[in-house]
């Protein structure tokens, strides 16, 4: 339920972004249908059995990912006992698990896109056009010990153009669960669609950022650049955070990147001995520079654990990957999941590991194969270290992202494209006086761990200093030792075993008098 502090700021400690994201598939489903539907996201034991048995539910539809799939099991085991009339529907890429139908006791388990099977399923029409419910991005958001205030229009919303990848890497369970290489379901086809649903949730949610979520949003270049037309003409400043292969980056120049409101960029930067042919031959090093010098953040993505990996080269390859700079950084180990062409190949060569729990198999953790130069102990200590890494070269994500945010400003806060300019000076307007803030007490608690890394985050500091306002320069003086008492507060919070969990949603669509 967490994204960055699971696989992406997790060594980074009080610095790690914390964040929940609801269960969008089972949203999507539920704004589709016109059945009377209840979502219950994040229920415990309790609050399942409470909704069980308070409404007599002729189908019971659970959704879930492979490593949960004993909780599937112990939840259709509960909808049996409470409420025996209900047929239970199994959703997600759990259903990749091979044998599922064994495992769990389910009436139906359904593979693949799943808004056009509950539509069949309910007698409705299964190609009427999609509807994009409202959804918020992220909720919770703490970091450095403080809870952000939740305000409308403050988070992102998600936009879900498609599901499926038409790249099809043989690891890739989403590329594989939707069809496999060179199919993908698409929701909106057009930019005309997009750009509508996005104006929708600009109203609804009050919101000019968006997270795009399409494992290859600029792929689709067509889309794109009518999006962009469409935003030009009627003047929007939208950002918007994209998933997007290297190769597909290459097709558009930073401007048009720029225009579009690209802030915030997730790509894949596996080693360049990997024969993936999103990198195509593309200067991945260089090409991260060039996007943080135009004010959009890059995630960076690499695997852990590739078949030419050995204890000789990992490091080198490890530092190949955080030389890259990035603003975060996903570490994942190579993990041949159920469903995909690299599962196949391994149960082919008998390298898969026997008695590797599924609630283990997500690339955090231990390889779950035969590995030809690493064992499953050492691929766990290479991942560790790999984020250890990142963070003590880079330092945290946060100042990370405020060098960025301030690169793109000095850039562009006088172009002449007013869309663009007005979408920089918004964010430096904002943000400037907090990113200050939290420099002053970041460069204070580094000074004991790293000099360097503090100096580097003195000298943003000052920059800020200088392109800012009054109030964001005075700032500081106020908010920087808060900041820094919280920090400090949180460390041993967490040193203390702290953890964090999601709120229960419910809600309820379609219920006569409700
Ligand atoms: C958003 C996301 C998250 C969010 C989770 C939000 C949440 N509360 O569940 C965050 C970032 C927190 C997250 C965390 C993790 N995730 Co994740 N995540 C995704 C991501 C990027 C998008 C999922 C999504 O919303 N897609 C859009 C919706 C519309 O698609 P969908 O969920 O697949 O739903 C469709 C169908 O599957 C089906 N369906 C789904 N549910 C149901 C239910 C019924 C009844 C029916 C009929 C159909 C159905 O219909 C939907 C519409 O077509 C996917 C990659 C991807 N692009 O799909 C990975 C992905 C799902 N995550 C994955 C993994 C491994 C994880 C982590 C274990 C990573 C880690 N090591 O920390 C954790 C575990 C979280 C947890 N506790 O369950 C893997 C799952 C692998 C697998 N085969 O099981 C994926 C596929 C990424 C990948 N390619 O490896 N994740
Ligand atoms: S490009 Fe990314 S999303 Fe597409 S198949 Fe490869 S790993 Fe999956």
């Amino acid at each position: 339920m967490e994204l960055y502090h699971n696989q992406v700021t997790r060594a980074q400690g009080s610095f790690s972004l914390r964040m929940f994201h609801r269960s969008w598939g089972i949203m999507l489903i539920q704004e589709n249908i016109s059945a009377p539907c209840t979502v219950l996201d994040f229920p415990n034991r309790e609050d399942f059995a409470h909704e069980l048995r308070a409404h007599a539910y002729d189908i019971v539809g659970i959704s879930s990912i492979i490593i949960n799939v004993g909780k599937v099991r112990e939840m259709c085991r509960m909808v049996r006992e409470i409420s025996p009339r209900s047929k239970i529907v199994i959703g997600g890429h759990v259903a990749a698990v091979p044998g599922i139908e064994t495992m769990v006791d389910a009436d139906h388990i359904v593979r693949g896109e799943g808004i056009a099977w509950m539509r069949r399923y309910l007698g409705e029409d299964e190609h009427a056009p999609i509807r994009h419910p409202a959804i918020v991005s992220g909720l919770r958001t703490r970091i450095m010990g403080i809870r952000l205030p939740e305000r409308k229009g403050a988070t992102a919303a998600t936009i879900i153009p498609s599901v499926g990848c038409p790249m099809g890497c043989n690891f890739c369970t989403t590329s594989a669960f939707f069809g496999g290489k060179g199919k993908f379901v698409n929701f909106f086809e057009t930019g005309d669609e997009l750009f509508e649903v996005m104006s929708r949730m600009e109203d609804e949610l009050k919101v000019k950022s968006f997270f795009v979520m399409d494992e290859n949003f600029l792929l689709h270049r067509e889309r794109a650049m009518r999006l962009l037309e469409r935003m030009k003409e009627s003047r929007k400043s939208w950002s918007l955070s994209v998933f997007a292969s290297a190769n597909a980056i290459r097709k558009y120049t930073m401007q048009e990147l720029v225009e579009l409101g690209v802030s915030w960029l997730w790509m894949g930067l596996e080693s360049p001995r990997s024969s993936y042919s999103k990198l195509n031959g593309t200067d991945t090093r260089q090409l991260t520079r060039e996007l943080r010098e135009h004010g959009i953040r890059v995630q960076g993505s690499t695997i852990i654990g590739l078949e030419h990996h050995t204890p000789d080269n990992i490091v080198s390859e490890i530092e190949h990957a955080v030389s890259h700079d990035t603003d975060f950084h996903q570490f994942m180990l190579y993990t041949p999941v159920p469903g995909t062409p690299l599962y196949q190949q391994m149960l082919d060569e008998h390298r898969l590991l026997k008695d590797v729990d599924y609630a283990d198999i997500h690339g955090q953790f231990k390889f779950n194969f035969k590995h030809a130069a690493i064992s499953r102990d050492d691929s766990k200590r290479f991942l560790d270290w790999a984020f250890w890494r990142d963070f003590e070269i880079n330092g945290p994500s946060l100042y990370r992202i405020a060098r960025t945010l301030l690169a793109g400003w000095k850039r562009y806060k006088d172009w002449p494209d007013a869309r663009v300019r007005e979408r920089f000076a918004g964010e430096m307007g904002r943000l400037s006086g907090v990113y200050s803030s939290a420099l002053w007490a970041m460069e204070r608690q580094f000074r004991k761990v790293d000099r360097g890394v503090s100096e580097q985050i003195h000298a943003l500091r000052q920059e800020f200093k200088h392109e800012s306002g009054i109030v964001s320069r005075m700032m500081p003086a106020v908010l920087g030792p808060v900041l820094l008492w919280t920090t400090r507060r949180e460390e041993k919070r967490l040193a203390r075993g702290k953890k964090y969990e999601p709120p229960v949603f419910l809600e309820r669509t379609n219920w006569v008098g409700v």
